[in-house]
């Protein structure tokens, strides 16, 4: 557990990939093959296929790249590429025991060569890889929930605790440079780091909850085309859709964080409060800055890494939790889940920091630079703790409803 990039050796690398494929593998406990193979929704590839391509960029990087060994399972090529076939057309997949077999063939040489491996020079690429497991991990948690949806009413409700008016706050982030990005983190979108100046504004210190959502939906939000832009109306008026895709209309939810809403919902319901969504400077300021020592954190509580009392991760509950409910996850400047519970939108679109580098190649996150992905931050109940830092970019169609993604707004301050 207190692995980090710098402190990279073999018996490290070794159980953390191991400790990750165990909840991977969680996922498919008792799952009928049927459901294994079938889209649960025309932008994501069946859950099954995340296994096959999961094998497949192991060889790819590590027995191939690393080791030099020529395409092992070559037949797989085509199916188990993330650029060949249309997600449509992935669903003709061999049968489970087939796609865990070659699961667990590839890692057995991975795990053999990493005996020898001369590490010293690889350490970004094994941990580029273990990041990347933990982002399909997560993928497949939420097309499993998709699944789910379709033949499953709401899950669970966990009874509240908190107060409305504490919930409904903003934090006053001061002026200044800060240092925004990464330059340890393998991730190539978050590099480098490089400074960044912006003036003062206020944040929402939590993010947005249900309870304060359902009075967007209360007062006609969805019906009324003043607080949508163009592209959201446009896509309103040929989605009939009144609420969110994860909805209860149950009170209990209303300290949880609204989810299961896209970008063009988010930006909405900021503007029906007179606020705006924040741009990732502003997120990733609120989620670091250290006002007294002026320094930026890894984390939102500093250095150390994740545990489960910072915050709603890695499947541990296995849905949202009320937004108050992680008081040693809280930012130095005050913010709550920043990390962890849902991930948040931001104004921003994905793009290029200065001087940016592709890594490990271009179909990485050069191929998204495209300005039609908006940046996501933070993480959510089902994010991997190795998948996490301040820094951490996600990208996603600002149509896409079907994350695990809510958001908290921003405000300028006029003087
Ligand atoms: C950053 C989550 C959008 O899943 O498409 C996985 C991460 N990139 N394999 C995705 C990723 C290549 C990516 N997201
Ligand atoms: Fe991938």
């Amino acid at each position: 557990e207190q692995l980090t990039p710098t402190k990279l050796h073999r018996d490290a690398i070794r159980n953390a990939l191991q400790a990750v494929r165990t909840r991977t593998l969680e996922l498919f406990a008792n799952l009928d093959f049927n459901t294994v193979c079938t889209q649960a929704h025309p932008d994501f590839s069946p859950v099954g296929w995340h296994l096959g391509h999961i094998a497949f960029t192991e060889g790819l990087w590590i027995l191939e790249h690393l080791k030099g060994e020529s395409p092992l399972y070559p037949q797989y090529r085509k199916l188990f590429a993330a650029d060949i076939l249309p997600k449509p057309e992935r669903q003709n997949l061999p049968d489970m025991a087939t796609i865990l077999a070659y699961l667990h063939d590839i890692r057995s040489q991975v795990f053999a060569y990493l005996e020898i491996a001369p590490l010293e020079k690889q350490t970004r690429l094994w941990w580029w890889l273990l990041q990347h497991e933990c982002q399909h991990s997560e993928t497949m948690s939420l097309i499993l929930q998709l699944q789910q949806l379709k033949t499953l009413p709401p899950y669970p409700i966990t009874p509240s605790t908190t107060t409305r008016e504490v919930i409904a706050d903003m934090v006053k982030i001061p002026e200044g440079t800060f240092m925004m990005g990464s330059k340890v983190n393998p991730q190539d979108n978050a590099r480098p780091r490089h400074w960044v100046d912006l003036d003062q504004y206020w944040l929402d210190r939590y993010p947005v909850t249900c309870g304060q959502y359902r009075k967007f939906i209360e007062a006609g939000g969805y019906q009324t085309r003043q607080w949508w832009s163009k592209e959201g109306w446009q896509w309103r008026q040929t989605h009939p859709v009144a609420h969110p895709l994860y909805w209860s209309e149950s009170q209990e939810w209303d300290d949880h964080p609204v989810y299961g809403v896209n970008w063009y919902e988010a930006e909405a319901y900021a503007n029906f409060v007179g606020k705006r969504l924040p741009t990732e400077a502003e997120w990733e300021k609120a989620a670091r800055y250290h006002p007294h020592s002026e320094q930026a954190t890894t984390y939102p509580w500093g250095e150390a890494t994740p545990k489960p009392d910072h915050g709603n991760l890695n499947n541990q509950i296995g849905q949202t939790t009320p937004v108050n409910a992680y008081p040693e996850g809280k930012s130095h400047l005050g913010c709550y889940d920043l990390l962890g519970n849902v991930w948040e939108w931001t104004a921003s679109w994905f793009s290029p920091y200065p001087d940016f580098e592709s890594y490990p190649d271009r179909g990485y996150s050069e191929a998204y630079f495209d300005n039609q992905h908006r940046v996501l931050r933070g993480g959510s109940w089902a994010t991997r703790p190795y998948a996490i830092e301040s820094s951490w970019r996600n990208w996603y169609y600002p149509h896409l409803r079907q994350l695990f993604a809510g958001f908290r707004c921003a405000k300028s301050i006029t003087t």
